[in-house]
């Protein structure tokens, strides 16, 4: 599939990995937060770099914007690996719970560490890493049960590292989505485009758009994916399965039909429906 280039590294957030690169080696935990969506797309080609004598947890979040019958299958996929994902949907609170535990066993086998060695005790230092938009702004208000830092529906909301001290022996480090200077994998970076997991200004709107009608016909067949074209025709009066190899022709059509003959309009239209789940739980990545 011809994919639309795609490439995208501000410079908030090349100032934030050099910060990072600096105070990385005197964090204990990393919570690595990725997209439910794209599990394998927002993994960070460097993280194996970062997390050598750190203990690691992989949260998953997003939960809420896939199927169940899926999640239940990724489980099984990294379960081949030995991975245990903790899923969670930070909008509504849901496995905070396990994150907390889970940060909680880390501590008392840093603090265990420690003291075997004659060191005092001092509350962990915990990263929230991640590609951008992923939720980890949003995670950390959960954990924190308060609002205690910036979280919005856009790449980019937080510029700078921030340390929020829980009251259970962790300290937690909010810090800007990181994401590789250089996107190789382009489907990978169409991902994140689809996914509002990059800004905007990385690609061109339309082709994008193109590409993820695309992107749901070669998925459509595997029920991981949990895509509907008849319910996506349905919503906008254009018969996708029609217009299967023409999807520029069927932009036009549901332009004509919903924004006044707009293409770039509609090609935002149809991919904000489909960040703000209008077109059903689909997942752009599945388990092989
Ligand atoms: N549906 C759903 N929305 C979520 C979830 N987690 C976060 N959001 C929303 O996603 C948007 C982005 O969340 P943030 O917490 O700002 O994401 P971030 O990873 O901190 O983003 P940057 O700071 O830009 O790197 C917000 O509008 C959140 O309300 C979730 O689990 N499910
Ligand atoms: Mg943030």
């Amino acid at each position: 599939m011809e994919i639309p280039k795609i490439q995208w590294y501000p410079g908030h957030i090349a100032k934030a990995e050099k910060k990072l690169s600096q105070v990385i080696n005197r964090v204990d935990l990393i919570i690595e937060v990725r997209d439910a969506r794209i599990p394998l797309s927002t993994g960070h080609p460097h993280l194996n770099k970062w997390i050598t004598n750190k203990k690691h947890i992989l949260v998953i979040n997003r939960a809420d914007m896939i199927s169940a019958e899926t999640l239940t299958n990724w489980n099984a996929w990294f379960k081949k690996d030995n991975i245990y994902p903790i899923w969670c949907d930070a909008k509504k609170g849901k496995g905070i719970q396990e994150i907390c535990k889970s940060a909680k066993e880390s501590r008392l086998s840093i603090d265990k560490r420690r003291l075997s060695r004659g060191m005092k005790v001092r509350p962990i230092r915990a990263l929230t890493l991640g590609f951008p938009n992923v939720g980890k702004s949003a995670l950390i208000n959960r954990i924190a049960n308060k609002k205690v830092v910036e979280s919005a529906k856009k790449a980019g909301i937080t510029r700078n590292l921030r340390w929020i001290r829980l009251n259970n022996g962790i300290d937690l480090l909010d810090a800007p989505g990181i994401i590789p200077p250089n996107l190789e994998d382009q489907k990978s970076a169409l991902n994140l485009a689809l996914c509002d997991d990059i800004g905007e200004a990385a690609y061109d709107t339309e082709s994008v758009a193109i590409a993820f009608i695309k992107t749901i016909f070669r998925l459509e067949e595997d029920k991981n994916a949990n895509i509907s074209l008849q319910k996506i025709s349905e919503r906008y009066g254009v018969d996708l399965l029609k217009n299967f190899n023409r999807p520029h022709e069927w932009i036009d059509l549901a332009a004509l039909k919903h924004t006044s003959g707009d293409r770039r309009r509609m090609a935002h239209k149809l991919l904000e429906d489909y960040r703000n789940q209008m077109l059903g739980k689909i997942s752009l990545e599945v388990p092989i």
